[in-house]
């Protein structure tokens, strides 16, 4: 399998030894709203303060939790893997970026960047964000969360669909199978190339796979890793 090429994709379930809640243990919901109904452009529009609010506490619990032995294995197989590897994630979380993989897409966005309004520029932005924040670059757009919303278009689609439609091992770690189109991933693979889900518990996809492995992903993933890397 050395030159074989690997796409990866990781949900919530991957950060969740770290310390950072999943949607679906949360039953989906924050401040007694369900997520779906924050993480929407129709919130934003209907009650920007309220978002704001979801995601400001979002980004600062970051500051207290850590890559976990998961998301390292992760890095560690990028960086010796001789053939494409491909960490697409639907996190908006930082922990593979600290954690040292670089060949990452988060197709959902990230909580650690802000979008401008006006100009559309893709800002870092580390602090609290509110009504009264506005872009460096044009200095007068408001800023909104750098986050794929409910009903909005994912990230680099086009360079997820390229790397999954010439994947020779597909794996799914710590996502359920909800969200689309991320849970469609593992139907757009070559029929020749192997897919794995590695997960607590099945996802509403599992019967997609050829392979599922049950448990969590601090054990599962550097397992995983650790067996690539000997084949
Ligand atoms: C789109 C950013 C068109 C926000 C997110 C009706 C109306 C309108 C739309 C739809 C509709 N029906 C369906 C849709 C599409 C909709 C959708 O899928 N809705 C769902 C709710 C039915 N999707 C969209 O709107 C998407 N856009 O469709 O545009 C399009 C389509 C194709 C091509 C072009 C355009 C946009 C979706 C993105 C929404 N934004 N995130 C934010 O984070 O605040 S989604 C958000 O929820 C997360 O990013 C994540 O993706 C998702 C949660 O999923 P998971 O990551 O899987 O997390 P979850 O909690 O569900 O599961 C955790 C898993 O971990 C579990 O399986 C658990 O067993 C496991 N686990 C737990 N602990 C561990 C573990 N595993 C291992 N170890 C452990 N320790």
């Amino acid at each position: 399998m050395a030159s074989a090429r690997l796409v990866i994709l990781t949900g919530a379930g991957i950060s969740a030894e770290s310390g950072l809640r999943t949607f679906r243990a949360a039953d989906g919901l924050w401040e007694e709203h369900r997520v779906e109904d924050v993480a929407t452009p129709e919130a934003f529009r209907r009650d920007p303060e309220l978002v704001y609010r979801f995601y400001n506490e979002r980004r600062r619990s970051l500051a207290s939790v850590e890559p976990n032995a998961a998301h390292r294995a992760l890095a560690q197989l990028e960086a010796t893997w001789p053939g494409e590897l491909l960490l697409v994630t639907q996190n908006v979380d930082d922990l593979h970026d600290r954690a040292g993989s670089r060949n990452l897409l988060h197709m959902h966005g990230e909580l650690k960047k802000g979008r401008c309004l006006g100009c559309e520029a893709i800002l870092v932005w580390e602090t609290d964000m509110d009504r009264a924040s506005r872009c460096p670059v044009c200095a007068q757009g408001r800023v909104r969360p750098h986050i794929v919303w409910f009903h909005e278009v994912p990230l680099d689609m086009d360079r997820i669909y390229d790397a999954l439609e010439r994947c020779d091992l597909f794996v799914a770690i710590g996502t359920s199978g909800h969200v689309y189109p991320a849970a469609g991933f593992v139907q757009a693979v070559p029929p020749r190339a192997r897919t794995l889900e590695l997960n607590l518990e099945p996802s509403l996809v599992a019967s997609a796979f050829q392979e599922i492995r049950q448990g969590p992903a601090t054990e599962l993933v550097p397992a995983f890793v650790r067996d690539l890397l000997e084949t």
